[in-house]
Order: structure tokens, then sequence, then C-alpha cells
């Protein structure tokens, strides 16, 4: 897979070069390219931002300069993904697609954002998602664009050691991961779960699965809410049926 990033600030994607990323992107399983926006400017300021229209506080990225920006990298295959906090909520399923496609280009966006009729344009002559972390606002898109490509990144073929890793794992069934344990076997008078010693595997995965469901449901009760009914057996719909349902504590907001 191909990944483009264009950005303002370039370094920011830096952590990109260490670690499992880094690695694919070395052994040639990610080709990852990290452009400066201001490549594509004309004036001796290279200037990429405007007073917005209509008034108001802020700057606006100027649609020329990413126009040239976007010309030169979409390909026929292209999926553009503009970071912004009205997107569409990245999950895992929307991770698993992205990891099907030949051509990820992203924009990152800085200031109030990027002339709307940039994302109109492209959204019409290309593919292109508007995506978001969640409910909460950054600074700019390079932090998308860092979660997006380490996310996606890990599902590339080859990039995850033991691709067992990657199916036993929160979010992939819908369901949070059952907790894990290493040695010793008591720490501060905390003990391993005895059955995870047995070494009964049956009665291990049956435990683990009845951990998934209890933590989901304390947790994260809207996720077992989208689950498909069909991905629950007998004993799941048991261990459903006989939780307590209280909401889950959450950290506390002060109002204003
Ligand atoms: Cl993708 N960008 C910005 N600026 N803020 C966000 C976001 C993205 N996702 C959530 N908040």
């Amino acid at each position: 897979m191909r990944v483009d990033v264009v950005t303002i600030f370039p370094d920011y994607l830096q952590p990109l070069t260490l670690s499992l990323v880094g690695k694919a992107v070395r052994d040639g399983l990610l080709d990852l390219h990290v452009h400066d926006l201001r490549t594509w400017t004309h004036d001796r300021h290279r200037s990429v931002d405007d007073t917005p229209v209509g008034g108001g506080a802020g700057m606006v990225m100027r649609p020329d300069v990413w126009g040239e920006a976007l010309d030169d990298l979409v390909r026929p295959d292209t999926h553009i993904l503009l970071p912004s906090p009205g997107g569409q909520v990245l999950d895992q399923a929307l991770v698993a697609a992205l990891a099907a496609e030949q051509h990820l280009l992203i924009a990152c966006g800085r200031y109030e954002g990027i002339d709307a009729r940039v994302a109109e344009h492209y959204g019409n002559t290309a593919r292109l998602t508007e995506v978001s972390l969640g409910d909460y606002v950054v600074n700019g898109g390079e932090v998308a664009a860092l979660v997006i490509v380490e996310a996606v990144g890990r599902l590339l073929p080859g990039v995850v050691g033991n691709p067992q890793s990657l199916v036993e794992e929160s979010h992939v069934d819908g369901l949070l991961e059952y907790p894990v344990y290493t040695r010793p076997p008591v720490w501060r008078d905390l003990e391993v779960p005895g059955v995870l010693t047995s070494g009964h595997h049956a009665q291990i995965a049956r435990w683990r699965r009845d951990q998934s469901l209890r933590r989901t449901a304390a947790r994260r009760p809207d996720l077992l809410s989208r689950l498909d009914p069909n991905a629950l057996d007998d004993a799941d719909r048991h261990v459903l049926d006989t939780l307590d349902t209280s909401p889950p504590p959450a950290v506390e907001v002060p109002h204003s």
C-alpha cells in the first residue's frame, strides 16, 4: 500500500519511522511519503492560509494550494482522507476497509480547516472521506494521520509477526478484549485466575469469551447494542442475560 501525507508540519509524522510502522516502511510493506504542503506554494512567504470569508476567528487553508498538491498526488485508485472533527468517526471497521485500499492520501488541515470547496471538488472527482478521531478537538489533522497510518499499517500483510494477534484483540469482533496475565502467579496478593493455569483449553476460551462480554457490557454497552445477534452463541446469551447492566463509572466532567 502507498500512503501520502500532506501537512505543513512534516516533522509531526516522524514517529512513523519508529516501531512496527517504521519497520514496515523499511521492509517495503508500506510505501509512505510525507510532503510539506508549502512545496506547492509559489509566493515568497509560502503562504497556505487566508482570512475566513464572512469574518470570524482564525485562518482558513487556501483551496488553490491544496488543489495543486492533490492534483499532483491523486491517482485513479486514491482514497483521499480529510481529518476533521466533523468527519465519520474512525472505528476498526473503517480501519479494515482502508487497509484494503491501494493508495491513501491524507490531507492534514490546520487552523480553522481547509476551504470547503476542496472537499466538495475532490468528493466529486475522487473517493474522499472526512474522518474524525472522536468527539473532541485537536489542533490539526496530523495526529489523525498518525492514528490512521498506525491502525491501518498493522493490518497490512506481514506487518504484525503473528497474524493471530490481529483477531484476538479489542474491537475486532465488536467486543473489548479479555484481561491478560503473565508471571508471577501472585503479585501484590493478586492471583492469576486459576482457569488460565488449568490447561483446559476449551474452559480457557469460554472464560475469555465471558470476560470479553462482561467487560463490554460494563464499560461499553453501546458496543453490545451494535453487535450482530448471529455473532452470539447460547453460552454468550446466557452470560449477557445474567449480567447487572448498571451504567459504567465515568470520569467526572465539571459542568459549566
Ligand atoms: Cl481528525 N481533526 C481535528 N482538528 N480535531 C479532531 C479530529 C480531527 N478528530 C477529532 N477531533
